[in-house]
């Protein structure tokens, strides 16, 4: 028997990319997984293919992670549904425009990366992590990004945000020194999911940010999550930097 099996984990924005992929990985380990997202059908079909592979039924719910109320619902309704939880993979979030700070005429793409990079990642933790103590057992693993760790030009918001994610992995770990929750981030470059055209709007512009060089796939961020969570429980993964072969850093890509 697996290391995980029976355990249980919430995956934030499952019904794509890093999460769909990640939810999938999860449960071949051995998890039961709870996944949500904004898009109800999406989820669906993520779920039908982990119950077609594993033969165990998702849980799923829409979740907005920017809406304290559905948060706070969403977790009480996996704790009814599986009595315990073990794992949060906070992956929900998503890059709007490349516009200067001081060309940005309003605020709202700012509010959004902000709410749902920043405080529902924290809105979601608050409300998984106590479940996590009461069972003895817990790890909580943040999507962050290379994003976190260099700023560039036309990422100012986005960039604070993956920022934020890291400093607020690090203030958790050390909140909850003593007790079994292990934080761990997981930090990609540049993955080839529907991120660029949410950031875009523009299916050639976000085809071209992968032109000419091979990316990351979801699938790739997947394993990375999957070797953080299967390590034994006294082992704590603090950090993953994943990139490309053909990336050095944020705007270093080699192109053929
Ligand atoms: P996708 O756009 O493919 O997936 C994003 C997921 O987040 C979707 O499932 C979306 O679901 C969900 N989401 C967005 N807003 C919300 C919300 N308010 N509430 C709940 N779910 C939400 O992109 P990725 O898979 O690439 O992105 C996943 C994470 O990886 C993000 O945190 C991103 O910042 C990070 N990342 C991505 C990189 C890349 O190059 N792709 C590199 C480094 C980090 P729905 O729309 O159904 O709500
Ligand atoms: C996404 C990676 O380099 O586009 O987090 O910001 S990057």
């Amino acid at each position: 028997m697996s290391r995980v099996e029976g355990q249980v984990a919430i995956i934030t924005g499952a019904s794509n990319g890093i999460g769909a992929a990640s939810a999938i990985a999860l449960a071949r380990e051995g998890f039961q997984v709870a996944l949500g997202a904004r898009r109800a059908e999406k989820l669906s079909e993520v779920a039908a293919q982990i119950l077609a592979e594993t033969g165990k039924r998702p849980f799923v719910m829409e979740l907005d992670v920017r809406q304290e109320e559905q948060v706070n619902s969403f977790v009480a309704a996996v704790i009814e549904a599986h009595g315990r939880l073990d794992l949060l993979l906070n992956n929900a979030g998503l890059a709007k425009g490349v516009a200067h700070v001081i060309d940005e005429e309003e605020a709202s793409n700012w509010d959004q990366m902000i709410d749902t990079n920043v405080k529902g990642l924290l809105m979601m933790t608050r409300a998984c992590v106590p479940h996590m103590v009461q069972g003895g057992n817990g790890h909580v693993i943040n999507i962050g990004s290379i994003a976190g760790r260099e700023a560039y030009a036309g990422g100012a918001v986005y960039c604070a945000t993956k920022f934020a994610v890291r400093a607020i992995t690090d203030a958790l770990r050390q909140e909850l020194l003593g007790l079994p929750v292990r934080v761990t981030t997981v930090d990609p470059g540049l993955v080839n999911t529907e991120f660029s055209m949410v950031r875009l709007e523009d299916q050639q512009r976000a085809d071209a940010v992968y032109a000419g060089m091979t990316p990351l796939v979801a699938e790739d961020v997947a394993d990375c999550v999957a070797f953080a969570a299967t390590r034994p429980k006294h082992v704590n993964i603090d950090a993953i930097i994943v990139k490309p072969t053909d990336q050095a850093g944020a705007g270093k890509v080699a192109r053929r």
